[in-house]
């Protein structure tokens, strides 16, 4: 067997030897999510979050063909301001690992390096799903298949209304993965904290998450959870004035072409030009809110271990 390249931090090593709780961070959310600087200096805010809650922190990236978990603060700062870094997604980290290449990970690469190292509690923004407009284009995100597949409990904002939302819920549930809404029955709308939609599951306390985490693979389940935790409401902005900017970004989107794994990257820059920074803002508070809650049901799954 090729031994893998995976490289855990020593901060990272230690906490998982000492069933102390870590928390995974994505690099995508980095690279193509936000712009420089914010980008680095949200990337440090989340992991400062989640050390004030008691977790350690692991951002997760393939730097030069290593898997990494757990970054210094010189390779976050040079990934966050490297240009034309590959998006590696499920179909794409052994590719980039062979070639030893540097790329950022999705919500489904970053599971899945979670679940190589031994973390359980993974905190993003929003996750990729069902475009609009999927019926032609079958643009479906490998992030819902993950969550069928790899035991890690994803804790994100809802899904973005760039996503086409009932849809991205059915698939979700064909496949099998707990949706629970964080302390209300509405299914959360990234930029709003609630939506028309009922979301599947409740629980209104972290060990609650923990403790279905852990029955489901008492069970013999595969896969991991999604958790929809509600924007601040401090930090919301209204869906009246998200809808259209929406439209418009995914209009041009289409006139452009932009297809495939450009397209969530295109509508996130599109929509921080639209909205003149304050979709931005309101990205950096709901992840920052995730952070802390996924690093206090990581400390109520420790217990359990
Ligand atoms: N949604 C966001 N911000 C993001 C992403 C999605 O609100 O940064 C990123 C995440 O890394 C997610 C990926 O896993 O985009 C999904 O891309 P795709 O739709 O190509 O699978
Ligand atoms: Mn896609």
């Amino acid at each position: 067997m090729m031994k893998l390249p995976l490289t855990l931090s020593p901060d990272v090593a230690a906490a998982l030897a000492e069933n102390r709780p870590v928390v995974a961070l994505e690099s995508t959310i980095i690279t193509h999510g936000m712009p420089w600087p914010q980008n680095y200096e949200t990337a440090k805010a989340v992991e400062g979050m989640v050390s004030d809650m008691g977790a350690t922190p692991a951002t997760i990236a393939v730097l030069n063909g290593v898997l990494h978990v757990g970054l210094t603060d010189e390779q976050l700062s040079q990934l966050a301001q490297a240009e034309n870094v590959a998006k590696l997604s499920r179909a794409d980290l052994a590719a980039c690992l062979a070639m030893g290449g540097t790329g950022a990970t999705t919500v489904a690469s970053t599971m899945i390096a979670a679940a190589l190292a031994g973390i359980s509690v993974f905190a993003t923004g929003g996750i990729g799903g069902v475009h609009k407009g999927a019926e032609d284009s079958f643009d479906i995100s490998a992030d819902l298949q993950e969550l069928a597949q790899t035991p890690v409990t994803v804790v994100a904002a809802g899904a973005k209304a760039i996503l086409d939302v009932p849809k991205t819920l059915e698939v979700l549930e064909t496949l099998g993965v707990p949706v629970i809404a964080y302390g209300q029955d509405s299914f959360p709308a990234f930029w709003s904290a609630s939506s028309p939609l009922k979301a599947p599951l409740r629980m209104d306390q972290p060990d609650q998450i923990a403790r279905a985490h852990v029955m489901r693979a008492a069970l013999g389940l595969p896969g991991g959870q999604l958790v929809a935790n509600p924007i601040p409401a401090d930090h919301e902005i209204p869906p009246a004035e998200m809808n259209p900017i929406i439209a418009e970004a995914t209009a041009n989107a289409a006139e452009l072409g932009i297809t495939g794994k450009e397209v969530t990257p295109f509508l996130l820059r599109r929509i921080y030009d639209l909205t003149g920074g304050r979709s931005l803002s309101a990205n950096i508070a709901l992840v920052l809110n995730n952070a802390a809650l996924a690093a206090r049901i990581a400390a109520d799954m420790v217990k359990l271990r």
